[in-house]
């Protein structure tokens, strides 16, 4: 048997995976959840019809997202994941020593458990450790009541679609920028350089007025749309101060010396649409 799996989350652009069998499907409480065996991609996380992960090429996203602020920063201590309930990025942040807790604030307890289930291959089982506390609940209330404690901010979010738009909202850079401690910093989704420059613009305008030093950086994700995606460092901190730093144990799959300095260089339309 051979399923297709076709994502359309522009109107104006698909892609399709093929998929050997699928590994559950479930209506939550907030959206429809589906995991699946693909072909070539290993296990896939589908929230409401658009790819998540995979656990083929995740690593580009979860060793992006991290390990940029975390090294930046050097040695830090709190680190808050919003979202991030597959374990991908909670994975990256243990690796490092100095981490005494990694909160994850991630509103759907499925995602959670099931990703426990069906990635525990690739991320083990992150949650076990003792440093990691998962709170089930949205992350703007918690954000609200948490001002300047943490070192490391990764938002590990969906789309800007339904409940998770105001994700990247200006509200919320300014929740994020508040919660982050002194010389802390920040790493958020931030989309796709071709599909959503305007978006992008925005979100850096409102980081450029909250911080000194905020700047946007692009990894390769085949199962994305265009094939990758884009994040924004928010800190007053360079992001430049995170290349001397020795990376933590355990292994890189996809970051080295060379692509952290590249991936902050941008195609030349894009970087006039964001930095002129
Ligand atoms: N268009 C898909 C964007 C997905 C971003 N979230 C990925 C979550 C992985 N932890």
């Amino acid at each position: 048997m051979s399923i297709w799996f076709t994502e359309e989350l522009h109107p104006y652009y698909r892609k399709g995976i093929r998929i050997k069998q699928i590994l559950a499907d479930e209506q939550t409480q907030y959206q429809h959840l589906q995991f699946v065996e693909t072909e070539f991609f290993g296990n896939a996380m589908i929230l409401d019809g658009i790819i998540q992960l995979t656990e083929r090429d995740n690593m580009g996203y979860h060793e992006m997202i991290v390990h940029v602020p975390m090294l930046a920063v050097g040695k830090p201590k709190r680190v808050l994941i919003v979202g991030g309930g597959d374990g991908g990025s909670l994975q990256q942040v243990l690796r490092y020593d100095s981490v005494e807790e990694a909160v994850v604030c991630e509103l759907d307890q499925r995602v959670v458990d099931l990703s426990r289930e069906h990635f525990a291959a690739s991320f083990g089982d992150p949650w076990a450790d003792p440093r990691a506390k998962l709170l089930v609940r949205d992350a703007f209330g918690y954000l609200e009541e948490n001002p300047g404690q943490f070192d490391v901010i990764v938002s590990d979010t969906t789309d800007p679609i339904g409940m998770a738009e105001r994700l990247f909202s200006d509200e919320f850079q300014k929740l994020l920028v508040r919660a982050l401690a002194p010389g802390g910093a920040a790493a958020t989704q931030c989309e796709q350089p071709y599909f959503d420059t305007a978006l992008i613009k925005t979100i850096y305008q409102s980081a450029k007025a909250l911080t000194k030093n905020p700047a946007y950086y692009y990894a390769n994700i085949p199962t994305y749309p265009g094939g990758g995606i884009g994040f924004m460092y928010v800190s007053d901190t360079p992001w430049t101060n995170g290349l001397a730093t020795p990376y933590p144990s355990g292994e890189n799959k996809y970051l080295n010396p060379e692509i952290h300095k590249a991936a902050f260089a941008l195609p030349e339309f894009f970087r006039k649409e964001l930095y002129e």
